[in-house]
């Protein structure tokens, strides 16, 4: 790992918020890509941050803080990660973080490479419940609906989402993709969404394939 993508990773690790927009900065003003300084330096932290917290090194303040650090950082990047941005709207998303569950840096992201790639994304945030999302895609009239966990407990709340949107009468009509930490394929082959991805990368894929089919 380059060395300054290894200090940005430190400073997620060790959350230092007043310093680490202007590293990024040193780190975008001499060549680093954004794709690098996400994966190598923020989320490879946070998973040391999540496994720090595994094993009682590091309690959730210090693990608040880790993910504010992060946030900072996020925007930075997000020009250079949303570079391809496209004039004609792809199509129509919602996407949330399921109730009860406030984990929004991972949804924040996949929200991010979404809009960076044409598409026309409403963001209704954490902690939602079923109704929450289906109100908002009819309100839009959304084709995609992207739902977000990071607790096992929580993942139960994809499929009450599903269910919802089957008794609304939308299931056919608007497309649901699921991810997060905990969330697999087999999961969201077993609740009925139409698609997966381990990332957000992945997940403006999908939801492009998804469109097109
Ligand atoms: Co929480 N937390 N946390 N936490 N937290 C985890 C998830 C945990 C794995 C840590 C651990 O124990 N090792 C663990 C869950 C265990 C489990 O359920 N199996 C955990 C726990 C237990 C908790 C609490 C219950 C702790 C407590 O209170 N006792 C509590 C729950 C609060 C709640 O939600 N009700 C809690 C609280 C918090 C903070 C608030 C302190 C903070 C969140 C701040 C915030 O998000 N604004 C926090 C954090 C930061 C984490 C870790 C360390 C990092 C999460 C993160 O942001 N990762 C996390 C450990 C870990 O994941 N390594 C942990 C970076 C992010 C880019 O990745 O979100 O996975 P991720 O998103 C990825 C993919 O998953 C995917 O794309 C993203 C980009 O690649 N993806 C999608 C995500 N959503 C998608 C949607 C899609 C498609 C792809 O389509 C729609």
């Amino acid at each position: 790992m380059a060395d300054l993508i290894k200090e940005i990773h430190d400073m997620v690790v060790e959350y230092k918020k007043d310093a680490i927009a202007e590293k990024v900065d040193q780190a975008l003003n001499e060549g680093k890509d954004a794709e690098s300084i996400l994966n190598n330096g923020l989320i490879a932290a946070m998973d040391v941050v999540g496994e720090k917290y595994s094993t009682g090194e590091v309690f959730i303040p210090e693990m608040l803080a880790s993910a504010k650090t992060m946030k900072i950082a996020l925007e930075k990047i997000k020009p250079q990660l949303q570079k391809d941005v496209v004039a004609s709207n792809k199509g129509v998303v919602v996407i949330g973080t399921v109730k009860d569950d406030i984990h929004d840096i991972g949804k924040n992201l996949v929200a991010m490479m979404l809009e960076g790639a044409g598409f026309e994304v409403h963001d209704i945030g954490i902690d939602n419940s079923p109704e929450n999302f289906i109100s908002k895609a009819k309100e839009v009239n959304a084709q995609i609906l992207g739902i977000s966990a990071l607790l096992t407990t929580t993942m139960p709340m994809m499929k009450e989402t599903v269910e919802a949107l089957k008794d609304e009468g939308l299931y056919e009509k608007i497309h649901v993709i699921v991810g997060g930490a905990p969330v697999s394929q087999q999961y969201a082959d077993e609740i009925g969404a139409r698609g997966y991805a381990a990332d957000a990368v992945v997940a403006v894929e999908k939801i492009k394939s998804l469109l097109d089919s």
